[in-house]
This record gives structure tokens, sequence and C-alpha cells, in this order.
């Protein structure tokens, strides 16, 4: 999955992408370099980030939705909000990735089952103005589990299929950084929950911790690549990247090494 941030002030490419042509342009970009999915947002979550007006994030996030899905590219948007959630889906969206898991936004989950939506749900805390105080965890691989296992009950109450539901863990949501390879490290116990299970560590805080002090937000991407590919062994279904191309080779690696041929 491609991250395709319309957002002035996104967390790892703020401002890079932020209008619809070059929005548009570097979506395909992730494409050609081998982006299964393209995951469109227009409010950042980055730690301490204040919400977008609606209405804002109707106008960044619809056409370049709808300029994807127009292009046969499947599209999920990032959105805890339902209406921005409905105004994708008929745009042409085909997965709602709400990094709150409907908690932010009661009119979500029905929204979800309405539009028959293959639906991200991240494990989630609080809003980034406040998630960095929300992390105190006895055991945080099983809580994590635990409390998208009942966002998944909401889900399926509300009438959401069981194979349209994706979980992820939410790095750097409500997690310091240990925490966060903590929860890498026992992947195992959230796939226990038998569904897909979606990696978003690409060029987060805690990867550039591994990093010296004056390394670049590119430099975080070989350590993502490397992430990809654990995740994949780890058995999760996808990773959400903002460099393609080296997770695409190092997945590529991956693969040869594990069929013992090439492609
Ligand atoms: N992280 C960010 C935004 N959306 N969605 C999912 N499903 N998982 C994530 O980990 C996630 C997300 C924040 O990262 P960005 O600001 O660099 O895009």
């Amino acid at each position: 999955m491609g991250v395709v941030n319309v957002t002035p002030d996104s967390f790892s490419d703020g401002g890079d992408w932020f209008d619809v042509d070059r929005a548009v342009a570097h979506g395909l970009d992730l494409v050609a370099e081998g982006a299964d999915i393209l995951d469109v947002g227009g409010e950042s979550t980055r730690p301490g980030a204040a919400r977008v007006d609606p209405a804002e994030e109707l106008r960044r996030v619809v056409p370049v939705v709808r300029e994807f899905a127009s292009r046969g590219i499947r599209v999920s948007v990032d959105t805890m909000r339902a209406a921005t959630a409905v105004a994708a889906m008929e745009a042409g969206a085909e997965i709602i990735n709400d990094v709150s898991a409907g908690l932010a936004d009661a009119d979500m989950v029905p929204a979800v089952a309405d539009t028959g939506a293959t639906y991200v749900a991240m494990h989630w805390r609080g809003h980034s103005d406040r998630m960095d105080v929300l992390n105190t965890y006895a055991d945080i691989a099983v809580e994590v589990r635990d409390e998208l296992a009942q966002r998944v009950d909401v889900l399926h109450a509300a009438g959401v299929a069981h194979d349209r539901i994706i979980v992820d863990p939410g790095l750097g949501f409500s997690k310091t950084g240990d925490q966060n390879w903590e929860v890498l490290a026992r992947l195992d116990v959230l796939a226990g929950l038998g569904l897909p299970v979606l990696v978003g560590a690409s060029r987060k805080r805690f990867i550039g911790a591994l990093l010296p002090d004056d390394a670049s937000m590119a430099d975080r991407d070989l350590p993502t690549a490397v992430v990809s590919v654990l995740s994949a062994q780890a058995g999760a279904w996808g990773v959400r990247v903002h460099d393609v191309l080296a997770t695409r080779r190092a997945l590529d690696v991956a693969v040869a090494w594990q069929s013992g041929r090439r492609g």
C-alpha cells in the first residue's frame, strides 16, 4: 500500500504532494514502482496534529481518489470521518482505512456496513493531540489484540462481513518506540484474530530512532523496507509505505529466497 498524503503537514512527507495534480502524479509513480493499493489521506495524524476541517478534507481527497479509481487502481481512503469515507467510496475507493477503528465518528461503522467497503480497523486510543499520554499497557500485544477484537465485534454487530475487515496495530499511535518493537516482535498475537494484518511502520519516529541524529527522512526508507520483509514473514497481509520501490525490491528478494527462484 503506497501512501498518498494530500496534506500540508503530514508526519513524514508533509507538503510534498499537497495539490491534486502533484498527488495524482505521485500516486501513479508509486503504482509504477509496484504499489498494489494507494492510500489517499487528507488529514495528518502526526503526533500533536490538529483536526482538519471536514470540507477541506473532502476537497483534498475526493478528486484524487476519483482520478486513481478511473485508472483502475485500487484505492483506500485514510479517514476517520464517515462523510469523507462515503464520498470517497462514491468516487471509486474500495477500502476505508480508519486509524480510529470507528471510535472517532459514530457514523463510521454504519457507513462501512452500508457501503460494503473493505475496512481497515487500526488500534487507536485517542486523537493525535493527546495520543502520546495514552500509552500505558500491562501487556501491549494482548491489549492491542483485545481492543481491536472489541472493534471487530462492533463491526460484526453492525453487519460488516468478517472477510471485509483488516486489522492494524497502529504503530506510533499511543505507543512508545519500544512498545512499537514489542508489538512487531509479537505480531503473531494480533494475527491470532484470524484477520488480515496491515503494518504501518514507514518513516515513523521509532524507525528514525535507530539512525544517527542527523539522518534524513529518506534515510528511514531502508529500515522501513526491512520491516516490510519481516512483517511479511510474520504473516502480514500488507504494509503501508511511503517509499514503495524500496519495499517492493525488498519483498522481491524475500519471495525469491522463499521460493528458490526469481519471481
Ligand atoms: N499511520 C499513519 C496514517 N495512517 N493508517 C494505517 N492503517 N496504519 C498506520 O500505521 C497509519 C495510517 C501516519 O503516518 P503518515 O503521517 O506518515 O502517513
